[in-house]
């Protein structure tokens, strides 16, 4: 098993095609290419929740009992996270104690509510941040605190469970609160608060089948299995399906994946079917072929002619079974159109020997 990156990827199968750099992440792909990635989930802060990505303009937010959430859109892989807050003292003091108190501490919680509402809720971690020095709140005196936890365990957390940061602050004797949390901004600035989770056990994806041949206008179903690092499979793992034209100078097929992972054809050549999982792929090799040439007599497009042809051939002209347009095309040998019992006799007589199949263009 090759490691491609600094602990970036596992490459798993024989069909992955390695990048020649390997100094950072790259995407690897090849037919039936596994990768294994230690899967990692930052968590931006934003005055309405926790998001993948940040929105909406800088400010800051009082804390005072405070909770951010994110609904998973997957399983998280977690053994550890690591936080960025920025925090400012609202400081209302003329002048702070001597020595200085380490008075702004704020709790942190991080839950995990599983969607399914006969589960309780769980915490998986609860810190301590601070002390938020005192400071000027004409000035914002921004306190970066920062801090990893470990121990977590969110590798059975499933899509539509719920993770929710809880910051709870001090209050002076007034009641008013004594920290804020500073929000938006760009990522990675003292305005960009964050959680990175799930910087855990490697999970694998695979797909199945990994290379598949169909003709145009055909259809395969794909399906994909994420795999924890004891290579049980997890279920519920929302999978993305998507194609993407072959490497190289051969014809690219055409054709569309559907969400369940289902590939439909549309026109011949080569064609990967990609499944994807937070950075992960699986990647499937299709050859989409011209369909064969019909038969003429093969009724039921088997390749050859026989008598189980003719006597299908039989039982749709005298109305027992109705043929599809692509059975009627090859058993109308008189080319009139329609099933006859003539069709049928010329059917049986080709089967037997007796006649060869005409040429059909
Ligand atoms: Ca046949
Ligand atoms: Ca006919």
């Amino acid at each position: 098993m090759p490691t491609v990156g600094t602990a970036c990827q596992t490459v798993l199968g024989g069909g992955c095609t390695l990048p020649t750099v390997t100094s950072t992440c790259a995407t690897i792909t090849g037919p039936g290419c596994g990768v294994v990635n230690p899967v990692q989930w930052t968590l931006h802060v934003t005055p309405d929740g926790l998001s993948p990505s940040i929105s909406g303009g800088p400010g800051s937010i009082p804390i005072l009992k405070n909770g951010f959430s994110i609904k998973l859109d997957g399983p998280v892989a977690g053994q550890s996270f690591s936080y960025v807050l920025g925090m400012i003292c609202l400081n209302p003091q003329p002048e702070p104690p001597t020595p200085p108190e380490p008075f702004a501490m704020v709790m942190a919680r991080l839950l995990w509510q599983p969607a399914d509402p006969t589960k309780p809720s769980q915490e998986v971690a609860s810190w301590e941040i601070g002390p938020v020095p005192f400071g000027d709140p004409s000035n914002r005196e921004i306190a970066p605190l920062q801090g990893s936890i470990t121990g977590l365990d969110l590798l059975k957390a499933q899509p539509g469970d719920t993770l929710t940061l809880e910051l709870t602050g001090p209050t002076d004797a007034t009641g008013r609160t004594l920290v804020q949390l500073l929000v938006g901004g760009p990522p990675g600035s003292a305005g960009d608060p964050q959680l990175m989770v799930a910087n855990g056990p490697p999970l694998s994806l695979s797909i199945d089948p990994t290379a598949a041949s169909i003709t145009v206008g055909g259809t395969q179903q794909f399906s994909a299995v994420l795999r924890g690092a004891d290579g049980a499979p997890i279920p519920g793992a929302i999978i993305r399906w998507s194609t993407r034209p072959p490497s190289g100078s051969v014809q690219a097929a055409t054709g569309t994946v559907d969400q369940a992972g289902k590939l439909a054809a549309t026109g011949i050549g080569q064609i990967l079917v990609v499944a994807s999982y937070q950075g992960m792929e699986a990647v499937a090799d299709v050859s989409v072929l011209t369909p064969p040439t019909p038969v003429p007599g093969d009724v039921n497009g088997d390749g050859q002619v026989r008598i189980v042809d003719a006597l299908l051939a039989l039982r749709a002209a005298v109305g027992l079974v109705t043929l599809t347009p692509e059975e009627l095309s090859r058993a109308d040998i008189n080319g009139n159109g329609a099933v006859d019992i003539s069709d049928a006799a010329a059917i049986l007589r080709i089967a037997v020997g007796l006649a060869s199949p005409p040429i059909k263009a």
